[in-house]
């Protein structure tokens, strides 16, 4: 090995400094640095002991030290620190460089980026990475975009530290120009909400409707791990609602129920509004976070109508088992959604997105990780061009399997007073989704009506627009006919 390093690595937080210790543990020698250098001695002298890891005390020092063409990666706050650094780090590289931002950025900003150090001859990568500390830190998911020439040079590196499938294949691979893999890591994070809201409905229906006892909901989500549901975010609710306090009591329970967020959810919805895609799953769990959010209205709202939750009656088995696949059946449109919109984008950008690679790329070592993924991945291998991931066989299977209960479940729900916003609008998403003729033809004979919009008929060739004088005291000119 040359005594410089391999790749630079600026930022040592939680992610930079599990993200290091990986590379160091393949084999590669690391440099790290940090705005406060002195966290770069409390790395070297702390976890980074013992290790092939090498400090930087300056951007010139980092740059100094790494093998050309040099590759720096900042794990970093994203946003305006992303540009501070790209902007401080330019003056001490050299054409052919390379720049990875492994945070949270907006892939706007990504495309933005690449292509303004395109001009300066530095190679940009935006990189998006998932799994928290414990991914970093033994094998993350790890999602790269950008400039395509700089793959060659940090794939050994980045496909080295990812997590690996059962059959050894990295969850990592190239996704696409520009923001790709800033946009596919953005929408992991909106399917990582969507599922998340789903199963704290699973729990408020069984908990507060069924009447399950702690220990009847523990183990619920224990034996669904066994199922087709087997998940980490299955897994670590499993733990959670077994974890108790020093007083013996589930400490679930003295948790405050106010959901924080830090903006890729939204950031996703806002995506899928802006591209026409209806991501009603995942919109819907943004917004019960922010209603959750409000605490102190909601406590006051609860006395207006002397709100109580009815029971649900029946037997328990059967309604866990009602609920589980409801469950799975909304994930699986909540996955189609997402899909819809990965689709959208990488056809409007001209990005190649390989989509079942996708699902491939979040097979382990990210918060989505689930055996539900390697499906999803099978089901794009047999068809590349598959629109709707609820048309696969096997997805079908499952959602026709589930339809009569899960129905049942989201009737229920709506009659006893438990919110569902996921679950429902998962179902009306498909009884939408799955109409051949849906009540927009009043819809647009309203638009006609008030604003000589147009409509298209039944019975005459598409594409060719009429409009009424509804009233008989309008004029004949029509609105000029756009979509938006
Ligand atoms: P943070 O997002 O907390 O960022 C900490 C780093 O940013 C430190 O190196 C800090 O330097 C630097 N920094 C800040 Br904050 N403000 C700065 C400024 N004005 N100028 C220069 N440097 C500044 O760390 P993280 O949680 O490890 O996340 C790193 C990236 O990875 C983020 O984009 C995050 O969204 C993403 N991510 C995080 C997770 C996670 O689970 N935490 C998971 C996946 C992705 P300092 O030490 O001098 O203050």
């Amino acid at each position: 090995m040359s005594q410089k390093g391999d790749i630079g690595v600026i930022g040592l937080a939680v992610m930079g400094q599990n993200l290091i210790l990986n590379m160091n543990d393949h084999g590669f020698k690391v440099v790290a640095y940090n705005r406060t250098t002195s966290k770069v001695d409390e790395f070297l002298q702390g976890a980074a002991k013992g290790t092939n890891i090498i400090g930087a005390y300056s951007l010139e020092d980092l740059a100094a030290k790494l093998e050309k063409p040099r590759k720096v990666m900042l794990m970093v706050r994203a946003g305006e620190v992303v540009d501070q650094f790209i902007d401080a780090l330019l003056p001490h590289l050299e054409e052919g460089d390379i720049i990875i931002d492994g945070g949270n950025s907006n892939y706007p900003d990504t495309n933005r980026r690449v292509e303004a150090l395109r001009e300066k001859g530095i190679r940009f990568l935006g990189t998006g990475v998932s799994g928290g500390e414990e991914g970093a830190r033994h094998g993350p998911s790890i999602m790269p975009g950008g400039n395509e020439e700089a793959w060659q040079f940090v794939k050994p590196i980045l496909q080295g530290i990812a997590a690996k499938t059962e059959q050894g294949e990295p969850c990592c691979d190239w996704v696409g120009k520009d923001g790709a893999g800033h946009f596919v890591k953005m929408v992991h994070n909106g399917i990582e909400y969507g599922d998340m809201q789903l199963i704290c409905e699973a729990y408020q229906f069984l908990k507060e409707g069924v009447g399950l006892s702690d220990d009847e909901l523990e183990a619920t989500f224990n034996e669904w791990r066994k199922t087709e549901l087997d998940s980490y975010l299955i897994d670590i609710t499993a733990d959670i609602l077994g974890y108790k306090d020093t007083d013996g009591t589930r400490l679930v329970d003295k948790i405050l129920d106010t959901a924080g967020q830090k903006g890729t959810g939204k950031w996703t919805g806002i995506n899928a509004l802006d591209f026409g895609i209806p991501l009603t799953l995942i919109t819907e769990s943004v917004f019960a976070r922010c209603v959750s959010s409000f605490k102190d209205q909601r406590v006051a709202a609860s006395k207006l109508f002397s709100k109580t939750i009815g029971k649900v009656e029946g037997d328990k088995k059967v309604w866990i088992e009602a609920v589980r696949k409801a469950l799975l059946a909304s994930k699986i449109i909540s996955y189609a959604q997402g899909f819809m919109l990965i689709r959208e984008a990488s056809e409007n950008f001209n990005w190649n997105i390989n989509y079942g690679n996708t699902a491939l790329l979040w097979r382990e070592g990210c918060i989505i990780r689930s055996r539900f993924l390697g499906n999803i991945r099978d089901a794009y291998e047999t068809n590349p061009d598959l629109i709707f991931l609820g048309s696969d066989a096997y997805f079908k299977g499952i959602l026709e399997n589930a339809m009569g209960d899960w129905r049942k479940v989201v009737a229920k729900s709506i009659e006893v007073g438990i919110p569902m916003p996921c679950m429902a609008s998962a179902i009306t998403f498909l009884d939408g989704y799955t109409s051949a003729r849906l009540p927009a033809n009043l819809l647009q004979a309203q638009r006609d009506y008030f604003g000589a919009h147009t409509y298209e008929r039944t019975d005459k060739p598409r594409g060719e627009f009429f409009h009424t004088n509804w009233t008989g005291r309008g004029g004949n000119t029509a609105s000029t006919t756009y979509d938006v």
